[in-house]
């Protein structure tokens, strides 16, 4: 596994050079955030962006995200434009010769949280889910409030030209029901998988999160059954999953480790971090520490191991605390933490089996 973090470009509040000192971390997770979904990517601006990380000593080790434009979601007939499009912005990266994207394939909205900046009991914030209140709540309203209390960051998946007309994208999407939504990704994959394997470009979907449809939106990859169900629909090995236990892990029926094994060879991008989970649809992020929240991170880390897992790897969301001003789940300190806490449980793993 290559270990990395997460950097949002020149803007991020968190330089480079600050990523470099985080022991074990040899490369980062970006992408081109001056680009919009469905705008094709030019193989000069992913050149600045990878010669920007390499010249901080690290590497560009893969995209988060290239976004899929939602007339591809929607199944549109400008879709093929814009698929068109994405096999341009493929082709810059793999003739700058980056071999992971990640993508999902949610409608309207991305990852979807209730509370950004909960207390935990050490004095951290993190943020936090209740299913209640997503019951409660018009679309629009919730989308304001999450925009509102970002710190002023926009947040991966939030961005406000994308939602600004939350009420118009919930009316294009009102035909799209799970099966539809899953012919489209096959579709898409279908036509973008020739210059995947041209550059041996690996695609890693990002699982749904959390993982049961929320605003009545439908959500295809949720659980075990879902993923091979997507993995056999488009069986080419650059048709692969993005492992996040914290998107998976938001249902406590998904047994994580098990995922990972059934899915052996296809993760090519894994997103660690815990929860805390109190009830059915009532959660929030805890530290990476197993002891901290619901799951095993040994566990976890070791199913990767054993399946080979060579991808790269990153700590997910982070916890607030130290008096940090950051892009709440983004700030450096608990994301530094959970990497040398992974690195740590992966040393542990690879000396315990290679040492008789
Ligand atoms: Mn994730």
């Amino acid at each position: 596994m290559i270990m990395t973090l997460r950097y949002f470009g020149p803007s991020d509040s968190i330089p480079l050079k600050y990523i470099r000192q985080v022991p074990g971390v040899k490369g980062v997770i970006s992408t081109l955030y001056d680009t919009k979904p469905g705008e094709p990517w030019t193989r000069e601006a992913v050149h600045a962006l990878k010669t920007s990380i390499e010249d901080a000593g690290l590497a560009l080790s893969g995209i988060e995200s290239v976004n899929v434009h939602d007339d591809i979601k929607i199944g549109l007939p400008s879709r093929d434009e814009y698929i068109e499009n994405y096999i341009r912005s493929l082709t810059a990266l793999g003739e700058e010769g980056v071999r992971m994207v990640c993508y999902n394939f949610m409608p309207v909205f991305d990852w979807t949280r209730t509370n950004l900046a909960k207390p935990r009991p050490d004095g951290s914030t993190v943020l936090a889910y209740d299913q209640k209140v997503v019951d409660s709540i018009d679309p629009q309203v919730f989308f304001d409030q999450t925009d509102a209390n970002s710190n002023g960051f926009v947040m991966p998946g939030w961005e406000p030209d994308r939602l600004a007309h939350v009420k118009e994208l919930f009316e294009a999407y009102k035909d799209v029901d799970s099966q539809k939504l899953f012919d489209n990704l096959v579709y898409f994959l279908r036509a973008i998988m020739p210059v995947c394997n041209k550059y041996d470009i690996r695609m890693a979907i990002h699982p749904d999160d959390p993982a049961w449809p929320v605003f009545g939106l439908p959500r295809i990859i949720t659980n075990q059954e879902n993923i091979l169900k997507f993995l056999h629909a488009v069986d080419d090995v650059h048709n692969g999953l993005t492992f996040c236990t914290g998107s998976l892990g938001t249902d406590l029926n998904n047994d994580l480790p098990g995922i990972i094994r059934a899915c052996k060879g296809r993760i090519h991008f894994a997103h660690v971090r815990n929860l805390q989970h109190f009830a059915p649809g009532l959660f929030e992020e805890a530290a990476h520490l197993s002891a901290d929240g619901t799951f095993d991170m040994y566990e976890i880390v070791k199913a990767l191991y054993d399946t080979g897992f060579d991808g790269p790897i990153r700590p997910d969301h982070g916890r607030t605390l130290w008096g940090e001003v950051c892009m709440p789940g983004y700030g450096l300190y608990d994301r530094a933490m959970g990497a040398c806490y992974i690195n740590g449980l992966w040393e542990a793993i690879e000396k315990s089996s290679t040492r008789k």
